[in-house]
This record gives structure tokens, C-alpha cells and sequence, in this order.
């Protein structure tokens, strides 16, 4: 029987990561599962080696193969900002959200293309070894919320070939499309046929 965790404090991204990967797992574990409440700082300069501290953390500290997710909203009305520090825009999603529309308010449909980046890291404690994978998602930051599924910025971040924000689609769709799902992807394909991705951006 095989089992990972999933090192990630955020009850969203841990359904659809545990949704998408079912059928190659049989245990998932979250932080919760674990009880392990400490909160590992994202004070690095990547979203790949903020991933890879809590994979490597966490996965040492429990001696079970780990994956962990770090990633971001670039908004380029806003030189990329969030980025980095989307998590650390606001307190909840609510006042990140709040803030985005703010500091786009006047911003044309045209000028407010933006990009989520998803950087996975899976690290093993036997052998010590890490794998990256990526995935991103390009879109618009629309003007209102709308939907009520996803998480985070999903209800403002509009998918222009669909006419629907990422909270308007169910989770299978967006793990098809998103960011994270295409991440998840890489990584099945190196969970199955051994597939190592050779750059990351
Ligand atoms: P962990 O570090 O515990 O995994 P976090 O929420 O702090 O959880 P990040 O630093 O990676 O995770 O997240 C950056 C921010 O971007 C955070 O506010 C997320 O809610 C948001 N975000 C990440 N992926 C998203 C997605 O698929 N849809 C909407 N918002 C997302």
C-alpha cells in the first residue's frame, strides 16, 4: 500500500491534489492527519525552493514520501505581483481578493492578463531525492467575483476561451486545465512510466 503527504496547510489545494492523484496513492495524509501544526516560512527567493523546504521538512520529519506545492498569482497590470507573496497579500481569501480588485479598479479587460504558476516538489526521505514539476494557467483577473467552487483567487480569475471564472468549473475540469492539475500531470507521468521533466522555467 502505498502513501504520501501532502504538505500543504490549505484545505483546497489538498482536495484537488488528493483528487487527482486516487488512483496512484491509497493513503493520503494532510498536515492535519499528522497533527503537525508548525508553520514552515516561505522565505525563499522561488516558488520551486519554497516547495522543496516544506516537502524536504516535512518529509523527514515523518519518514513518508512528500509532496508539497508553492505557487502564485502574477498579475501583469501589477509587474507580477502577487507572485511570491500571493499568500501573504491579505489575511484570508476575502482580503486578498478584495485588495486585487482594488488595486485594479480602472484597469481595462485587456490590461488585466494574469498567470497562475503551480511549482510541486516530491521528495523522498530514504534516498533524499527531490523532483520538480510545473504548470501554469493564463487568464484575466475579472472585475467581481463569480462561482462558488475552487478556492483562493478562483472566483475572480476568469478563463477567457470559456466565458467562467476557475470557481465556476467543477474540480475534474480544473485539474484538466489549471495550473496545479497540469503540474499533477508531470508528476503521473513520473509516478507510471518513470518520466523525469527536464526544465523548469
Ligand atoms: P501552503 O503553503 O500551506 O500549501 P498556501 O495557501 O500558503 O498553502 P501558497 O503560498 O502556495 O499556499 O499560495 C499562494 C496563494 O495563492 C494563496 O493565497 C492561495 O490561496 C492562492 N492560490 C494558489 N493556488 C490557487 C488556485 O489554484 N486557485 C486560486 N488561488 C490559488
Amino acid at each position: 500500500m502505498s502513501s504520501i503527504i501532502i504538505a500543504t496547510a490549505n484545505p483546497g489545494k489538498f482536495r484537488e491534489i488528493q483528487e487527482d492523484l486516487s488512483g496512484i496513492f491509497d493513503v493520503f495524509y494532510s498536515l492535519d492527519d499528522l497533527e503537525y501544526t508548525v508553520e514552515v516560512e516561505e522565505d525563499r527567493g522561488s516558488y520551486a525552493e519554497n516547495a522543496w523546504k516544506k516537502a524536504r521538512k516535512i518529509g523527514d520529519r515523518f519518514g513518508i514520501s512528500t509532496l508539497a506545492d508553492d505557487s502564485g498569482l502574477e498579475v501583469e497590470a501589477l509587474g507580477g505581483r502577487p507572485g511570491l507573496y500571493s499568500a501573504r497579500y491579505g489575511k484570508n481569501d476575502t482580503e486578498r481578493i478584495d485588495r486585487l480588485l482594488t488595486e485594479l479598479e480602472g484597469v481595462p479587460m485587456d490590461k488585466r492578463k494574469a498567470m497562475f504558476r503551480a511549482y510541486l516538489s516530491f521528495y523522498t526521505p530514504l534516498d533524499e531525492k527531490t523532483y520538480f514539476f510545473y504548470g501554469c494557467l493564463k487568464g484575466f483577473i475579472d472585475v467581481k467575483r463569480r462561482g462558488s467552487g475552487g478556492f483562493g483567487f478562483d472566483p475572480v480569475f476568469s478563463l477567457p476561451e470559456r466565458g467562467r471564472s476557475l470557481a465556476e468549473i467543477p474540480l475534474a475540469e480544473k485539474n484538466r486545465i489549471s495550473h496545479r492539475g497540469k503540474a499533477l500531470a508531470s508528476f503521473r507521468r513520473f509516478m507510471t512510466i518513470g518520466q523525469i521533466p527536464r526544465l523548469l522555467p
